[in-house]
């Protein structure tokens, strides 16, 4: 198993959350150091690097730049088939089971897949479900895919189940960077329930509140992305929100 899936597993284990900040490799330099001195400082469990649009060269020196200031697991969060980099300690290896088109089901994968090989990455499978969060993302824009519709849990209970049952490890359900709104608690819930794997949210959390109803209806973990970039105070906010689920309340 993947060092991220036991470090995922031993959280779920002690009825702990976890929380991952997603760096998009195309901010300044600057504002790269600063967020992952604040993941490193507020002890935030994974960074994800990534983006739509990312190219390799650029991933490499953001990653460096992140090693800097953080010491934790840094894993890629890929756009392209392009995305990969040994640099990283592991790579989301994303199957985007919403969505109909061959090349983000498979097509990609084989093409990074001896390059994979060849590396030490750490793989993830993951089960990627693009869920409706009130406008066209950028992945559901270059995929060519269309996401989840917000209320149609079944569907993506369904589908989650499938990526369970097809070998997939975890299950990212994200409303995309920017989202209007994110992920709906019964939507979480409904997906938790049916699928016990390790169960990733993320896309339009930019407030406690919206933390802490993701995590209180199943989430184990948390990615904030848009947020975090803007307000950076959140990263803190959110470890708080994090950091009271799990704790023992003496009686
Ligand atoms: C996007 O889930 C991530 O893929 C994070 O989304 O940027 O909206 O936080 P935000």
């Amino acid at each position: 198993m993947s060092n991220f899936l036991f470090n995922l597993y031993q959280l779920i284990n002690e009825g702990k959350k976890a929380l991952a900040v997603l760096i998009d490799p195309d901010q300044d330099e600057e504002s790269v150091l600063n967020i992952a001195q604040l993941c490193q400082i507020n002890s935030v469990e994974f960074i994800f690097v990534g983006g739509s649009l990312t190219t390799a060269g650029v991933l490499s020196d953001t990653i460096k730049n992140i090693r800097k200031n953080y010491a934790g697991k840094i894993y890629i969060f890929p756009g392209n088939e392009f995305m990969v980099d040994s640099s990283a300690d592991g790579i989301l290896f994303l199957s985007l089971l919403s969505g109909r088109n061959p090349e983000y089901l498979i097509g990609k994968h084989l093409v990074a897949a001896p390059l994979l090989a060849a590396s030490k990455l750490e793989i993830i499978p993951t089960a990627y479900l693009l869920i409706d969060g009130g406008k066209e993302t950028s992945v559901s824009y270059i995929s060519n895919t269309k996401p989840i519709p917000a209320d149609k849990q079944d569907i993506a209970m369904a589908t989650a189940l499938a990526g369970k049952m097809l070998g997939m490890q975890c299950v990212y359900m994200d409303a995309g960077s920017g989202a209007l709104s994110p992920i709906s608690e019964k939507m979480i819930s409904t997906v938790k329930k049916a699928v016990d794997l390790p169960l990733i949210i993320g896309g339009g959390i930019r407030n406690k509140n919206a933390a802490s109803n993701a995590y209180s209806a199943g989430a184990n973990l948390i990615v904030i992305g848009n947020g975090a970039e803007n307000d950076r105070s959140l990263i803190e906010q959110i470890a708080n929100v994090r950091d009271s689920f799990g704790v023992k309340i003496e009686i």
